[in-house]
């Protein structure tokens, strides 16, 4: 059985409606702290739970016998820069918990997302290897890169199977995002539909590595159904769909509305952005256990704008 941790967030959301698929209704146990997503909580089994209690998590456990979790929950990387003493908590202590119950003996295998967030400044930009400097400078890099470490040392020290990956920014049309700097590649397309104009709060030419969310979702019930000894990095594997600017996705928005126009209006999330890769090699997860993206900037954009107006702006 699966507990899925955080499951009314922006990945929480469509991974839960894919587990439910995979899996049956009945094998998946979405929770969440509050009932944020009426679809998630209607469709199948919900509980409320805190990810910060230890008690509540592991009661969870014994209730519907799992064996699999998902810990989804975390602050952002924008809100965490409002919040950082509570983003620390939350990401990190949600973390250990999930780490001790399975040392405990109580979870088989973890599920736990990492981000291109735990590269920093002095990081080199193109093309950024599986290993290399890590000087992450915002919070939730920070805990990223620290969740990595103790991924890594649980797995070793008390084989605790937990997998991870470091997603690029995620575009997805049926759930809004929630504090993330790679959000205006999101909104622009509803914009695009709504207002045929965008004001981004990134640069023109701010190059960040970006995936569509059904390639996140596949990576992420790949990773977790691979045998465990294909699963090397302990740590977090670099993963990638494709890299843009606004200005590139820009133009791509502009095939389908031409009128569409974009300018510019740099905020505090710019520093964040600049602070992170502009591409990444993923090469590591295409040779362990077998990663590959199924769309690029083209198929995402026909996709997006297809299914905002399909399901949200008929
Ligand atoms: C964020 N969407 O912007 C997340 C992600 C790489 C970006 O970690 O914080």
């Amino acid at each position: 059985k699966i507990l899925i941790i955080g499951a009314c967030g922006q990945i929480g959301t469509e991974l839960t409606n894919k587990l439910r698929t995979i899996y049956g209704k009945d094998n998946v146990i979405a929770s969440d702290i509050r009932k944020l997503n009426t679809d998630i909580v209607n469709e199948g089994i919900f509980e409320v739970v805190n990810a910060l209690d230890y008690n509540q998590i592991e009661h969870l456990l014994e209730k519907y016998q799992i064996t699999d979790v998902y810990l989804m929950a975390a602050l952002l990387s924008a809100t965490a820069e409002k919040n950082p003493a509570f983003a620390w908590d939350l990401n990190m202590n949600s973390l250990f918990h999930v780490l001790n119950l399975a040392k405990a003996g109580k979870i088989k295998k973890i599920f736990w997302p990492s981000s291109i967030a735990v590269f920093g400044p002095t990081t080199p930009r193109e093309n950024t290897p599986q290993y290399t400097i890590m000087e992450p400078s915002t919070v939730y890099g920070i805990s990223k890169q620290t969740g990595e470490r103790w991924c890594e040392y649980y797995h070793k020290q008390y084989g605790v199977d937990v997998r991870s990956i470091r997603y690029p920014g995620l575009i997805s049309w049926s759930t809004p995002p929630g504090g993330g700097t790679t959000d205006y590649a999101v909104d622009i397309y509803h914009k695009a539909i709504t207002d045929g104009k965008f004001t981004s709060f990134l640069s023109e030419n701010t190059g960040l590595p970006m995936m569509y969310m059904d390639d996140a979702i596949k990576a992420t019930v790949n990773i977790m159904q691979v045998p465990s000894e294909n699963v090397k990095i302990r740590s977090s594997y670099n993963l990638s769909g494709m890299s843009f600017t606004p200005a590139e996705i820009a133009e791509e928005i502009k095939k389908h509305f031409p009128d569409f126009t974009i300018d510019y209006e740099p905020d505090f999330r710019q520093k964040i952005a600049d602070s992170w890769p502009a591409s990444i090699d993923d090469s590591e997860a295409r040779k362990d256990w077998g990663w590959k993206n199924d769309f690029d900037m083209e198929n995402m954009t026909v996709e997006m704008i297809t299914k905002l107006k399909e399901n949200i702006y008929q």
